[in-house]
């Protein structure tokens, strides 16, 4: 909890900052932003992440000096695991023997941390870097202001997603006090991409489909897509949520191909039909409107298994 983690800070001195692979906006601007505040308070602390931070969040201070890494290869009083269900999720060797902080807004976390602050009511891990900045006493400066407001940015889908709270648009206000400026770092992440993003888009929207009943979205991307777009990783960052603003769909399933009969699938939601519910039943967890899971088997079979689930999960919300 977060007494925990203020009483850790304050009386340890190096620190190590990860995330998940292919980190997302609350991901790199939570660690960086959690960085910066440890520096603030005269701590040592650096950022590692498996693989390369996508080019949205590159112009966050800070984000220049992430080190790509497959194993811990640092002496650290302690490390802080921002937004993983799993401490396999980092993929990076060797966090098992450290001393771990698990910081997490999903309430499907693995209780994996040797201090766990978990905070479902949250709308981004950003929020809690906010929050546990005023507990400790530190002083909200320009670079932790941009690292938190882009977090807070980019998992409210821009202040709309239904995590967004008073609570939420108060902290912005304070960052946005603090120095971070909306229009740049908006700039940055929503119009900043290589053309590999719209290459990619234009394949896999290609796919797009809906079921009989026009309330459930298909779309997938396979390993060739990616390939010939030259897609790199966060390319495809949003698609998801393409299908949902069509009036009548009321949930998307997003497969990707990984390999072999191998893949990831995301979930949207509308409302108040629960997607962590249905990915749970495969496996996988997150957020009522937002969830994920791994599968193999055959692609049609599981696709048919996966909208069998949504269309369970709009029927049991009344919505059909
Ligand atoms: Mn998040």
């Amino acid at each position: 909890m977060l007494s925990q983690v203020v009483e850790l800070i304050e009386n340890k001195n190096v620190f190590a900052i990860t995330t998940h692979i292919k980190p997302d906006g609350d991901g790199v601007g939570s660690s960086l932003g959690l960085c910066w505040l440890l520096r603030s308070l005269g701590k040592e602390a650096e950022v590692i992440v498996h693989g390369d931070v996508p080019p949205a969040y590159r112009s966050l201070p800070g984000a220049d000096e992430i080190r790509d890494v497959r194993y811990v290869n640092g002496k650290y009083d302690a490390v802080f695991v921002i937004e993983c269900s799993d401490l396999s999720r980092p993929g990076i060797d060797g966090l098992e023997n450290q001393f771990t902080v698990n910081i997490d807004h999903h309430a499907t976390s693995e209780h994996f941390g040797t201090i766990n602050w978990i905070d479902s009511t949250a709308s981004a891990v950003g929020e809690m870097i906010y929050n546990l900045c005023k507990a400790i006493g530190g002083r909200i400066t320009k670079e932790i202001a941009e690292c938190v407001y882009l977090a807070l940015v980019t998992d409210t889908g821009s202040f709309h997603f239904p995590n967004t709270s008073d609570r939420t648009l108060k902290v912005a206000s304070e960052l946005i006090k603090a120095g971070a400026r909306p229009a740049k770092i908006g700039e940055a992440v929503y119009n900043n991409y290589p053309w590999s993003r719209i290459e990619l888009m234009r394949q896999v929207l290609g796919t797009v489909k809906r079921d009989e009943t026009g309330r459930i979205a298909m779309m997938r991307q396979t390993l060739a897509m990616r390939e010939s777009a030259e897609a790199i990783d966060g390319d495809n960052n949003g698609f998801v949520n393409i299908p949902l603003a069509a009036k009548d769909v009321q949930a998307v399933v997003y497969m990707r191909e990984i390999g072999p009969d191998q893949f990831r699938a995301s979930l949207r939601s509308k409302g108040d039909i629960n997607v962590a519910k249905v990915a749970e039943k495969f496996g996988g967890g997150g957020h009522k409107n937002a969830s994920g899971l791994s599968i193999h088997g055959n692609w049609d079979e599981k696709e048919r298994e996966i909208v069998a689930a949504l269309f369970e999960a709009i029927e049991l919300n009344g919505s059909l």
